[in-house]
C-alpha cells in the first residue's frame, strides 16, 4: 500500500505556507479561507501526481490491460474530502491548519460541487473512479469539461427555474490542463472515394477543424497504489482569431468561429431519461468519443508500436449509448488512418468495446436522424451504412426471410442511427445494472439481441463509492461500527456483515438510535442555514431523494401525505407517529409534468406549514430541499430513517441512493424494482418494506388495460385524495393532476399511482405501527440493513465488470 512519506503535521505546514506564498503572496496569518483551501488542493495534488506517477510507472513495467471508461457525465460532488480521506494524511493536514487557526472542514466548505452528471448514470462513474483506483485497477476516465454543469434549481412560487452552475472557480484547482495531449476533432465537410496504390481511400475535406484539449482531474484510491485519471475535454477553435476579420473592423465575425467552437464543451444537457435528438449534444459525443479514442490509440501504439494488440491491452467502456459513436470511430482511425482490413478492424473493434445499459424507458432510447449524422460527420455515417449493411447480410443469412427481426435489429432505419442496436453490434459485452434490469433487458427491449448472441449479455448489479457515503458521510456510526468489528470494512466492505451479530446487543442497538438522532439534528440545522426551514429533529425523517420523474413516483409519494394530511384536518387529535417528509429533486428544464408534481409537493408542503393548528403542524411536515446535490446528499442520507424507493416495477434500472440510505440504516419502503429486489434478498424480507405490483404483474395489467378509475371507484380514501387535489393546496388548485390520474386520454396514470396506492398506504402504517411500539426492533432492522449492504460497495462492482468483462487484473505489487 502507498504511504504519503513525511507528511507530518509540521511538514503540512511548511507545504501550505509554500503554497500560500508562491501563489498568492500572503502568509498563513493573512490568508483567507479561500486561499487556505486552494493551497491545502495544490498540495493534495502535488501528493497525488507523486503517487500516480509511481502507480504509472508500475504498470507500463507490468504492460498491464487499462480500462478507460467513456461517459458523458462524472458527477463527482466535492473531491478534497475524499482525496484526503483516501490518502489518510487528514490528521496532519488539520494539525497543520489548526495552527493557522482554521480546520479541513472549513475548507471543505469553499469547494463547489462538480455537477458534471444529471443523476445516477453520472454518480455511479464517478463513484466507479474512486472504487477503479482503490482496486489496484489501471483506469482513466473520458468526459468533457463543461463550463457549466448541471443548472442550480430556484424554487420560485413552487415553480423550477434553473440557473447557470458556476463552478469552475474553485473547481479548476483539481484540474490540471494536457496541452501535449491536445486532438483536433472533424465535423462536416465532404467524403471523396478516391484510386491510390494502396486500393481505394477515402478523402475528407472542406471539414471544421475543433481543438480538444484535456484536463485531468486524479482521484486517489483508498489502501491502495493506484490513482484514477479522469480526463475531460475542452473545445477550442482550431484556427485562432481570424485575425483578417478583426483587421477590417468586423469584431463579431472573429469571435463568431471561436464562439461556435466552444459552446461544444459549454454546458451539460440537463436532462436524464430523456432523449432529444439536438444537433449539438451529437457532437458533444461525437467529441468525447473522438478526442477519446485518438488519445487511446495514439497512446497503445506509442506504446506497443502495433495496434493488432490493442483488445489485450485495453478495455474500452460504452457507458450507456451516448458514447456508441467509439463503434464507427474506431473503425475509422484503424481504417482510415492505419488502414487495418474491414474484417481486422472490426474483430479488433468488438474485442476492445463493452456497453451498458442504463435504462429500459422508451424515450430515453437515443435515435439520431440520419441527416442530422450524414451532414455533421460524413466519414462516421459511410462507415455506419458499412456496418449496418454487413451486419443485416449476417442477420439474412441467420434468419432468411425474418424481414420484421431483421428490421427491428438493423442500426439504421427509418432514416434514423439507433444507438442501442449500435452498441450491442459493436461491442463482446451488455450488461444491465441489477438482476430484474439485465433480464428485463434480454426478454423485452434485446430481444431479437439476446435470441441471436445470448453469449453477450450478463449483469453486473451497481455499486457505491461506501467509503464517500458511510466513512466520509457518517463519522458517528463509524465509531460505532469500528468499536464492535474493527475498521477493516472501509477496505473490504463485505465485512460488514459482521456486525449483524450484533443484533440482539441492547447496548449496539441504542446506540443505533442516538447516532441517527446526532444526523438528524446535523440535517435539522442544515436545513435551517441552507434555507431557513424548520425540521423537528423529533419527528421520523421519511425521504425522497433523486431526479423528479413520473416512474420514480413522486408523486405516489405526495397522493399519500395528502390522505395523511385529510386525516389530521378531520382530526387534529388523531393519534398518529409525527413525520417529516422531505424531499430532494430536480426536474428537466423542459419536463413539464415533473414541475408540475414538484409545485405540487411545494404547495401542499406550504399549505401545511400555514395551517392555524398547531397539532396538525407538529405531526406532518413537508419539506422541499432546494437545489439537491451531491453535497446535500451526503447530509441527507445519515439523517434519513425511511427511504422511498418506489418506483413503478420494471422501470428503475437499479437505483444507487437506494444503497446509500440502506448503508446509513435507513429502513426502505420500496417495490421489487431495480436493485430492491436484491437488497430485499440480501437483508431477508422482515428487514426491508416491500409493496405493490411486481414487474411481471405489471406488464398483465398492462396487457389487460389499465384502468385507473377501478381503483378510484373502489377506494373511498384516493376519491378523497383526487377531491383535495382538486380543491388545491395554499390557494391552487392541482386539477391538472386530478385529470392526470384519471382522463380519457392519452393513458390515465401511466405509471400506476393508483394501482399501488392501497398497497403503499398499508405498508406505511406497519412501518409506522413498528416505530412507535418497538424502537428497539427497528434499532435492529436498521442494524441488519448496514451489515447486509457491503455487497453494494463500487468495489465489488468493478471487480465484477474486471473479471468478466474487462479482463483486467489488480496491480498490487
Ligand atoms: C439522452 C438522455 C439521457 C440521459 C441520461 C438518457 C438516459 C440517461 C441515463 C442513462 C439515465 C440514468 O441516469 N439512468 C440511471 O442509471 C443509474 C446507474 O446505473 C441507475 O441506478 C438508475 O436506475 C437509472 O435510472
Amino acid at each position: 500500500m502507498y504511504e504519503v512519506k513525511n507528511f507530518n503535521a509540521k511538514e503540512a505546514k511548511t507545504i501550505i505556507e509554500g503554497k500560500l506564498s508562491r501563489f498568492f503572496g500572503v502568509t498563513g496569518q493573512e490568508a483567507t479561507t479561500d486561499q487556505f483551501y486552494k493551497a491545502v488542493v495544490m498540495a493534495v495534488r502535488d501528493i497525488l501526481l507523486e503517487k500516480r506517477n509511481k502507480y504509472h510507472q508500475t504498470v507500463k513495467k507490468a504492460k498491464a490491460k487499462r480500462v478507460y471508461y467513456l461517459c458523458m457525465e462524472f458527477l463527482l460532488g466535492r473531491s478534497l474530502k475524499n482525496n484526503v480521506f483516501n490518502l489518510g494524511i487528514e490528521k496532519s493536514l488539520n494539525e497543520a491548519l489548526a495552527s493557522f487557526g482554521t480546520s479541513l472542514e472549513e475548507l471543505y466548505e469553499m469547494e463547489p460541487d462538480a455537477g458534471l452528471g444529471n443523476g445516477g448514470l453520472g454518480r455511479l462513474a464517478a463513484c466507479f473512479m474512486d472504487a477503479l483506483a482503490s482496486g489496484d485497477y489501471p483506469a482513466m476516465g473520458y468526459s468533457i469539461r463543461y463550463e457549466y454543469g448541471l443548472f442550480k434549481q430556484k424554487i420560485v412560487d413552487g415553480w423550477q427555474t434553473e440557473l447557470p452552475d458556476i463552478w469552475l472557480p474553485g473547481g479548476e484547482v483539481w484540474l490540471t490542463q494536457r496541452a501535449d495531449k491536445t486532438f483536433t476533432v472533424k465535423f462536416d465537410g465532404h467524403i471523396r472515394e478516391v484510386w491510390k496504390e494502396g486500393g481505394m481511400q477515402v478523402e475528407y475535406f472542406d471539414y471544421q477543424e475543433i481543438e480538444a484539449v484535456p484536463y485531468d482531474m486524479m482521484i486517489s484510491g483508498y489502501g491502495s497504489e493506484a490513482v484514477s485519471v479522469l480526463r475531460l475535454w475542452t473545445a477550442q477553435n482550431k484556427h485562432k482569431f481570424d485575425m483578417r476579420s478583426f483587421s477590417q473592423g468586423d469584431y463579431m465575425r472573429s469571435m463568431q468561429a471561436d464562439n461556435e467552437a466552444e459552446l461544444i464543451s459549454k454546458v451539460l444537457y440537463p436532462s436524464d431519461n430523456h432523449f432529444e435528438g439536438k444537433s449539438l449534444r451529437l457532437k458533444q459525443q461525437y467529441f468525447l468519443v473522438s478526442a477519446s479514442l485518438q488519445n487511446i490509440l495514439s497512446e497503445h501504439l506509442h506504446r506497443y508500436g502495433t495496434l493488432d494488440t490493442l483488445p489485450d491491452m485495453a478495455a474500452i467502456h460504452i457507458n450507456d449509448t451516448h458514447p456508441a459513436l467509439a463503434v464507427p470511430e474506431l473503425m475509422r482511425i484503424l481504417l482510415d488512418d492505419n488502414y487495418f482490413e474491414w474484417d481486422t478492424a472490426w474483430n479488433i473493434t468488438t474485442s476492445t468495446l463493452a456497453y451498458t445499459n442504463h435504462t429500459v424507458l422508451a424515450e430515453a432510447l437515443e435515435t439520431w436522424a440520419e441527416d442530422l449524422v450524414s451532414r455533421r460527420l460524413p466519414r462516421i455515417h459511410g462507415i455506419l451504412k458499412e456496418i449496418n449493411r454487413r451486419f443485416c447480410d449476417d442477420l439474412w443469412k441467420r434468419f432468411p426471410g425474418d424481414w420484421n427481426k431483421i428490421s427491428r435489429m438493423s442500426i439504421l432505419s427509418h432514416n434514423t442511427v439507433r444507438m442501442a442496436n449500435l452498441s450491442i453490434v459493436g461491442s463482446h459485452s451488455v450488461n444491465g445494472v441489477s438482476e430484474l434490469h439485465s433480464e428485463i433487458i434480454k426478454s423485452s427491449i434485446f430481444r431479437d439481441f439476446y435470441e441471436y448472441t445470448p453469449e453477450k449479455f450478463t449483469n453486473v448489479t451497481n455499486g457505491i463509492a461506501h467509503r464517500r457515503w458511510l466513512n466520509q458521510s457518517n463519522p458517528e456510526l463509524c465509531a460505532l461500527l469500528n468499536d464492535c468489528i474493527g475498521e477493516g470494512y472501509a477496505k473490504d466492505a463485505s465485512r460488514l456483515a459482521e456486525f449483524a451479530k450484533f443484533d440482539r446487543d441492547e447496548s449496539v442497538l441504542k446506540r443505533i438510535g442516538e447516532i441517527k438522532r446526532i444526523k438528524k439534528e446535523q440535517f435539522a440545522e442544515y436545513a435551517k442555514k441552507k434555507q431557513g426551514i424548520e425540521i423537528d429533529p423529533n419527528t421520523v425523517f421519511d425521504v425522497q431523494a433523486k431526479r423528479m420523474h413520473e416512474y420514480k413516483r413522486q408523486l405516489l409519494n405526495a397522493l399519500h401525505i395528502i390522505s395523511c394530511y385529510n386525516a389530521l384536518r378531520d382530526d387534529p387529535n388523531l393519534d398518529v407517529l409525527p413525520k417529516t417528509y422531505i424531499f430532494g429533486a430536480k426536474a428537466a428544464a423542459g419536463y413539464d409534468m415533473a414541475k408540475q408534481i414538484m409545485k405540487l409537493i411545494c404547495f401542499l408542503a406550504e399549505d401545511i406549514r400555514r395551517n392555524p393548528d398547531p397539532r396538525i403542524r407538529e405531526k406532518l411536515n413537508v419539506v422541499y430541499m432546494e437545489n439537491y446535490n451531491v453535497t446535500m446528499s451526503e447530509a441527507l442520507m445519515p439523517a434519513s430513517e425511511i427511504s422511498e424507493q418506489i418506483s413503478l416495477a420494471g422501470k428503475e434500472a437499479s437505483g444507487t441512493g437506494n444503497m446509500k440510505f440502506m448503508i446509513n440504516g435507513a429502513l426502505t419502503i420500496g417495490t421489487l424494482d431495480g436493485a430492491n429486489v436484491e437488497m430485499a434478498e440480501r437483508v431477508g424480507e422482515d428487514n426491508i418494506f416491500i409493496f405493490g405490483l411486481k414487474a411481471d404483474e405489471v406488464d398483465e395489467v398492462w396487457r389487460n388495460g389499465y384502468n385507473s378509475s377501478s381503483y378510484y371507484n373502489h377506494d373511498a380514501e384516493l376519491r378523497r385524495i383526487v377531491e383535495s387535489l382538486i380543491v388545491g393546496f395554499n390557494g391552487c388548485s392541482f386539477a391538472e393532476i386530478a385529470n392526470y390520474l384519471l382522463r380519457k386520454s392519452p393513458v390515465a396514470d401511466p405509471y400506476m399511482c393508483l394501482a399501488d396506492y392501497e398497497s403503499y398506504t398499508q405498508t406505511h402504517h406497519k412501518m409506522s405501527e413498528l416505530y412507535r411500539n418497538d424502537p428497539t426492533e427497528w434499532n435492529r432492522k436498521s442494524l441488519r440493513n448496514i451489515a447486509a449492504a457491503g455487497y453494494f460497495s463500487a468495489d465489488r462492482s468493478v471487480r465484477d465488470y474486471a473479471e468478466r468483462i474487462w479482463g483486467l487484473k489488480r496491480l498490487d505489487k
